[in-house]
């Protein structure tokens, strides 16, 4: 490292020390999350892009209050079943394809992070697998994470062109700490962020379910000893973090929910709400899901793995997705989407 990138660094180190952010910047906030915010106005002025299959203003409210919401029966099964055929097709024949995979699984230490042809077959197909960026393969999951009733959403939400940041597809549950998603999901602007679960099957207690903390977007932000954003000089780590929100909501008595919805539902949920997988309890029960992260084109106008170039872009139902930068050759390569109606 040259002198003066070690000397920027510095610089950037010690300001986050003695001014670390505390809260997200109060002038890029979306509008729902202004003090004055008024939903009724908003809708008597927002004109969706498709057909609305809920009230939406009902949905806005409880979204305000309580940084989540479900759009229930909104998808249609012939899509989901497009996209886990898909799925089905990766992890049985992942020679074919190019793409990064996580399997949480001790002997795969120090590196769980791998291409999936590094992976032994059977392991992609087994328990703790994290498939990332599926939806660069398969066209069935660019139509299935742009769905009308989320696009109808997500941009009353950010009021501004909607950008997929990322994907994640699980067959078993993650298990994962409570989080919140804003100081690991960057963008620009931090609090440009929301979330769709969507599950390919109905979801069962055993599975290790997702939970949330209802009302926990408004609780205090944790400081990672650098601010509220997570990076290499934090101090503090994913499990203190994880600690602080468990400890915090039962402290501000915000309850606990579980996340038991059927194949056809969605979940949204905002940049700050703490929430995690739950334990499995039987380990043999899939939990099919399909997790899609999104900002606006103007906290992330790159791929989040090219910071700084021009991504190439698709659009569906308005919404900016960008090739995967590593690669690109077989963008779409699954294509059996194409036959999709997204107005349908
Ligand atoms: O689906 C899960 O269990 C975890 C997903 C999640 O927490 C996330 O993507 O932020």
């Amino acid at each position: 490292m040259g002198l003066l990138t070690t000397l920027k660094q510095k610089v950037i180190a010690t300001k986050e020390q003695l001014f670390p952010q505390t809260e997200f910047d109060e002038a890029t906030l979306p509008w729902i999350d202004r003090p004055d915010a008024d939903v009724d106005e908003f809708v008597k002025k927002y004109q969706p892009k498709f057909d609305v299959s809920y009230n939406l203003a009902e949905k806005l409210k409880f979204w305000q209050k309580n940084g989540y919401v479900i759009l229930e029966q909104s998808i249609q099964s012939e899509l989901l079943d497009m996209f886990w055929s898909d799925v089905e097709e990766l992890v049985e024949h992942p020679e074919k394809y190019k793409m990064w995979a996580r399997i949480d699984l001790p002997k795969f230490d120090p590196v769980r992070e791998r291409h999936i042809k590094d992976f032994p077959k059977e392991d992609l197909q087994g328990k703790y697998v994290k498939l990332n960026d599926f939806h660069n393969l398969s066209v069935a999951g660019k139509k299935l994470m742009t769905h009308p009733a989320i696009v109808n959403f997500l941009d009353a939400v950010f009021q501004q062109n909607t950008v997929v940041m990322q994907s994640l597809t699980f067959m078993y549950g993650s298990q994962q700490p409570t989080h919140q998603d804003y100081p690991w999901v960057t963008a620009k602007i931090p609090s440009h962020l929301a979330a769709a679960w969507i599950p390919l099957e109905d979801i069962k207690i055993d599975s290790g379910p997702l939970y949330y903390y209802i009302g926990s977007h408004k609780m205090p932000k944790f400081n990672f000893g650098n601010g509220i954003l997570y990076n290499n000089r934090s101090t503090k780590t994913a499990l203190e973090f994880a600690d602080y929100l468990d400890t915090k909501c039962a402290e501000l008595k915000l309850p606990k929910d579980t996340l038991l919805i059927k194949r056809g539902d969605v979940l949204i949920w905002h940049a700050a709400l703490a929430h995690g997988g739950g334990l499995i309890t039987n380990p043999d029960q899939t939990r099919k899901s399909y997790v899609c992260h999104y900002s606006t084109q103007e906290a992330l106008p790159f791929h989040r793995h090219r910071f700084g170039q021009t991504p190439v872009t698709e659009y569906h139902n308005g919404v900016a997705i960008y090739q995967n930068p590593d690669f690109g050759d077989q963008e779409n390569i699954l294509n059996e989407g194409e036959k999709w109606d997204s107005k349908k």
